[in-house]
């Protein structure tokens, strides 16, 4: 008998989704900042075993869009609230904003069962802990609700054999030796991005996109070629900064990441152009990929 099925992992921004399909796959595939609004895409990461595979998404956090990119970002929410098999739904026990409602009535509506996670425990306490879970299970009572740190691996360890035992019978979706549904570019593109989100501030991340124009293999070592877009003028001089140091930082950091992630040595050459309001734009975020 084999089992297959999509689990699909939400909650809202930053509450730690990457962070946990980071540590459920056990490989990096989504990055992971400290910002809101880290992941724009819905990235799969495929789990392989003789007789199971899970089909994991990640999705970027639930908002409230407020322009073009952020209403395409949230198509992707809505796509994985159509296909899953499980839902895993991460709550920050940290976070004191209001939870989402459309997340809850969602999740109450669809008939797929909810694992949820009450993320970041290392950052409580018993009272608060115990006081949530009550809360949590007023909120979604159907829900099973797990108390974990992804950053830390604390109680990740059951996740897996739970989803394993809520799957249903099938065959598999991908090849079994496929790790993910994204190719090379976009692991590129997410590293730079990361960089960016981790060096700079206000709404430079936002206003950031990166795009690989090559990526070519020479006798062992990967050539890339990488754009970032931003909005305006005065964000290119930021980004590159005095001299060309700002820049320089983030392809060093990122090409080591990259050298880790692909396991060869990269040589990153990374331009800055200005493409206006592309965030904004209905055909720069098709061709960004937002569709
Ligand atoms: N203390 C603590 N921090 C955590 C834990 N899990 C994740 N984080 C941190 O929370 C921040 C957000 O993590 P992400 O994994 O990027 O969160 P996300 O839900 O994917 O965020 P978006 O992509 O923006 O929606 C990062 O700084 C993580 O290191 C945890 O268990 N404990
Ligand atoms: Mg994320």
């Amino acid at each position: 008998m084999h089992k297959a099925g999509f689990v699909n992992i939400v909650g809202k921004p930053n509450a730690g989704k990457s962070t946990l399909l980071n540590e459920l796959m056990g490989e990096k595939l989504a990055i992971v900042t400290q910002k809101a609004q880290t992941t724009r895409h819905r990235i799969f990461g495929i789990h392989n075993e003789t007789d199971v595979q899970i089909v994991f998404s990640d999705t970027p956090g639930v908002l409230e869009p407020k322009y073009g990119l952020q209403e395409k970002m949230m198509d992707f929410v809505k796509d994985s609230l159509q296909d899953a098999d499980v839902f895993l739904f991460i709550v920050d026990i940290t976070d004191t904003s209001e939870p989402s409602e459309f997340l809850i009535q969602k999740l109450n509506k669809i008939p797929v069962p909810v694992l949820l996670l009450l993320n970041k425990i290392d950052e409580t306490n018993q009272e608060i802990l115990e006081q949530k879970v009550e809360e949590w299970h007023q909120r979604i009572p159907k829900a099973e609700i797990l108390p974990i740190s992804a950053l830390n691996a604390f109680n990740t360890d059951i996740i897996l054999p739970k989803i394993k035992s809520l799957l249903p019978e099938n065959p598999p979706y991908y090849d079994k030796d496929q790790f993910t549904d994204k190719p090379e570019r976009f692991f590129v593109n997410e590293s730079i991005r990361e960089k960016i989100l981790l060096n700079f501030d206000q709404e430079i991340p936002y206003s950031v996109e990166v795009a690989t124009e090559q990526f070519k293999e020479k006798e062992g070592i990967i050539f890339i070629d990488s754009i970032i877009y931003v909005e305006r003028d005065s964000q290119k001089g930021i980004l590159i900064g005095h001299k060309g140091e700002a820049i320089k930082k983030v392809g060093t950091e990122a090409r080591l990441d990259l050298e880790k992630f692909f396991g060869k040595k990269i040589h990153l050459n990374l331009f800055v152009k200005v493409k206006k309001d592309w965030r904004k734009n209905e055909k720069d975020l098709k061709n960004f990929g937002y569709q």
